[in-house]
């Protein structure tokens, strides 16, 4: 049997794993806010939301060691800042950056893929030429459910299995794909069945139980880790917020809906176990708060002043011989007439 599913949390918990988890959480949570309201302040071109998503996104990384690799998509915001990259860095692409704004050696985290799927290349890729070199690597692809639609996700898929390169597929099932419900997406049982066609493990979790997910992730990566190739986690959550803030969502689904996922929120269901089991008490509460209160104000404060760039950046370094269209652009950029040919200099005329 191929579809696996993923075993029960231990518990009690007796390692830190779980205050971790929680602790990364609740500050991913005040991060996803402020974010959000800077849209509405105009300090943020763009973003999407990753409220409800906070136990896939930290338990995923979490599960890994700081060696392997990440491959995100522009949902994994909180998953970039469980990594560790620091809050600015992680908003500076949804303030119209080019650049992705960290240094994706340093954290060993590719930079956000908004091409739906491509990611998941990226990832087989590394994963492939990492088990040749016989480094201990893995990669993580992140993807949607809407994107393992997409060739390039069967493509890394069969890849990966077919060459037992160590990458986990974590698909972050969260219901829509835009407005697009799974319903109309695929006629699959589960995306975890999915993985049964290519030769590789599909396990199916409950993507707002932080331990579950934490647990099926670290025993995909030991399976990759041990040469048995890759595995795809369904963490089957719910996006609570639009797709970004340039969504209407009440368009194509219902007021009930949102608020019966609402009440399965991982936040509230971590803290809630923690309390119980006496892992967690209200001072721990209350610490953890403050860390995201320090960490959120620390943001409002820093992220006022745009980057500093050319705009000219745009249209340089694509083409040795810039089409007429580009040149025109580069032109009004530069208050100058358009250049027949040559590449685009620095103040839009030819070099
Ligand atoms: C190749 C490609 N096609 C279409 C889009 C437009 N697009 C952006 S996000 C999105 C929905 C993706 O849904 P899903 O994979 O479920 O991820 P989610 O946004 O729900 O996290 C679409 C169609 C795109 N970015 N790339
Ligand atoms: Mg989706």
């Amino acid at each position: 049997m191929t579809v696996l599913d993923a075993p029960a949390p231990p518990a009690p918990v007796r390692d830190d794993t779980a205050l971790r988890l929680y602790r990364a959480m609740v500050v991913g949570r005040a991060f996803d806010r402020t974010a959000t309201t800077f849209t509405r302040q105009g300090r943020l071109a763009v973003y999407p939301s990753s409220r409800g998503q906070e136990a896939c996104q930290t338990a995923s990384v979490l599960a890994l060691r700081p060696t392997d690799w990440l491959f995100p998509t522009y949902r994994e915001s909180v998953a970039l800042l469980t990594r560790g990259i620091p809050a600015e860095e992680v908003l500076t692409l949804f303030r119209g950056d080019r650049h992705c704004g960290y240094d994706p050696l340093a954290h060993r985290t590719a930079p956000q893929c908004t091409p739906l799927a491509t990611q998941c290349l990226h990832a087989a890729g590394l994963a492939d030429a990492a088990r040749m070199r016989g480094d201990d690597v893995v990669a993580l692809a992140y993807i949607g459910d809407g994107a393992t639609s997409e060739g390039d996700f069967h493509e890394a898929m069969n890849y990966a299995a077919v060459r037992r390169a160590p990458v986990v597929f974590f698909v972050q099932n969260n219901q829509y794909a835009i407005s697009v419900p799974l319903s109309k997406q695929t006629a699959a049982r589960t995306l975890a069945d999915k993985a049964v066609g290519y030769g590789a493990i599909g396990v199916r979790v409950d993507g707002n139980d932080a331990l579950a997910v934490h647990a099926a992730v670290a025993e995909a990566a030991e399976r990759a880790r041990a040469g048995a190739g890759p595995t795809l986690v369904e963490a089957l959550t719910y996006r609570i917020e639009a797709h970004t803030n340039a969504d209407d969502d009440t368009r194509y689904r219902s007021a009930d809906e949102v608020a019966a996922w609402s009440g399965r929120d991982p936040v509230a269901r971590l803290e809630r176990a923690l309390l119980e089991e006496g892992t967690l008490d209200a001072d721990g509460v209350a610490a953890t708060a403050r860390t995201a209160d320090e960490l959120t104000a620390a943001l409002r404060r820093d992220f006022v002043a745009p980057p500093e760039r050319d705009p000219m950046e745009m249209l340089r370094h694509v083409y040795h011989q810039p089409p007429h269209h580009l040149r025109e652009q580069a032109a009004l950029l530069a208050g100058a007439p358009a250049a027949d040919e040559g590449p685009i200099a620095r103040d839009g005329e030819p070099r």
